[in-house]
């Protein structure tokens, strides 16, 4: 594996330097040639790569093939308005279908399985990396997305489905709306592969007991692919990395320096094999460990232990990406408020649920109340537009909302990940 990955890494670096031209500055700043780098035992010799990099470089200033050869780009949130564009290759789409087929067999589904892809399909890569992944290993794939959860049962016991793939959060809602349609004992249901948000051990034996099946916690980010980076098999002891495709590294998250095994520190990917937009130490901010014992399964893949959290602010709430600073952008655009809000983040009957309270004039509280309501609707169409979920805006008078003395607090998140 490791001589793989270095021949692999070495190419990488001579391909984007000589392709992306970002990439050949950022090297050249800090007096690095392609030759510099002989192997993985290089690695951190080169420079981290970001979010933001991606965004100052949007849309597509970070690819490393003419636009010709890209037949697909998925997009995710960035931390302010724009958004961070991925672009893949034919070869990319077959990598990725390949490695999402790997932690579909982790599962222990195969092509003799109906899987239900209910992740969303669009520019979020969970519906249609989970749907090519499952058609390559030959299952009968069942494209759901999300939206309407009755018809989603209906179909899973009219079908016979033995898999699902969407978030965690969204299956326990499944499991709570097939017991109210009284159809538990009717389901075929054998594995589910959920991920694309953080969850707990906990949630996943509730998951697995609730629906008598075995669930699988998947890893993945649009930047360095989407799901199927990492996947845990049945000893449910770490999630298997795609190795071979992705050169994992795990820094202290403050002086970026490499840390132990078992050690939690940022999880950093360079993407081995990638050619649509190939990323160098690229930094995910998800907190995590690494062990390179082999597996009691017998795969010796390094493995990430469960997501302990982020290392920046970033929330996700039904699946989708969201950053404070998307907010505040939007609220700042449009400028009718004072700059304070809070977003109070709930889940109730397993689905995510957002708040945000913004601080109004005085004025807008004597005014006539449709003036309120007018101003209520126009902030929640902004920030709906700005980060993509419905949300509930309530507004609220001058001072309301308590000033902190360090880091102002813009989230109080009430859902539970321990
Ligand atoms: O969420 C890709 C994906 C789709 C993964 C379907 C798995 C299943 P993004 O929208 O770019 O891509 O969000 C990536 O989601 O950096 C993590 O913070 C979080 N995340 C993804 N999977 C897990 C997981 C997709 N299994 C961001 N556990 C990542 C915890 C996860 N967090």
């Amino acid at each position: 594996m490791t001589a793989l990955q270095s021949a692999r890494l070495v190419k990488l670096v001579n391909r984007v330097y000589h392709n992306v031209e970002y990439y050949r500055k950022k090297m050249q700043q800090v007096g690095l040639e392609p030759g510099d780098i002989k192997g993985i035992e290089d690695i951190t010799k080169l420079p981290f790569t970001t979010k933001n990099d991606l965004r100052d470089n949007y849309p597509f200033g970070l690819f490393a093939v003419p636009k010709t050869e890209i037949v697909r780009v998925h997009a995710s949130s960035g931390t302010t308005g724009k958004a961070t564009v991925v672009g893949y290759t034919r070869r990319d789409i077959e990598v990725w279908q390949e490695c999402v087929a790997r932690t579909i067999s982790m599962a222990d589904l195969g092509k003799d399985d109906i899987i239900q892809i209910a992740y969303g399909y669009g520019l979020f890569t969970g519906g249609l990396g989970a749907h090519y992944g499952a058609e390559n290993l030959g299952a009968t794939v069942v494209p759901m997305s999300t939206g309407n959860t009755k018809k989603l049962v209906t179909m899973m016991v009219d079908f016979g489905v033995t898999g699902i793939m969407c978030t965690p959060s969204y299956l326990l809602h499944i499991a709570e709306v097939i017991d109210e349609m009284g159809q538990m004992d009717n389901i075929k249901l054998k594995a589910a592969i959920c991920g694309a948000e953080p969850w707990t051990e906990k949630m996943r034996l509730q998951i697995e007991e609730k629906l008598h099946i075995r669930a699988h916690d998947i890893y993945g980010l649009s930047e360095v692919m989407g799901p199927g980076v990492a996947c845990d098999c049945k000893y449910h002891k770490g999630l298997h990395i795609a190795e071979d495709h992705f050169l994992p590294e795990i820094v202290d998250a403050d002086t970026l320096e490499p840390v132990a095994d078992g050690v939690t520190g940022e999880l950093v990917f360079s993407t081995l094999t990638k050619e649509g937009i190939p990323l160098i130490r690229y930094r995910t901010k998800d907190l995590t460990s690494i062990t390179h014992e082999t597996c009691e399964c017998g795969r010796t893949t390094a493995r990430l232990s469960r997501f302990k959290g982020r290392s920046d602010d970033m929330l996700i709430i039904r699946g989708v990406n969201v950053f404070p600073s998307q907010i505040e952008a939007a609220l700042l655009e449009l400028g009718e408020t004072t700059p304070h809000y809070l977003m109070i983040v709930d889940r109730v009957n397993n689905l995510d649920s957002l708040e945000v309270q913004v601080e109004v004039e005085e004025r807008f509280f004597s005014d006539e109340i449709k003036e309120l309501e007018k101003l209520t609707k126009k902030i929640a169409t902004a920030i709906q537009h700005a980060i993509g979920l419905a949300v509930k805006v309530k507004l609220v008078a001058p001072k309301t909302i308590e000033r902190s003395m360090g880091k102002s607090v813009h989230v109080i998140d009430n859902r539970k990940f321990d």
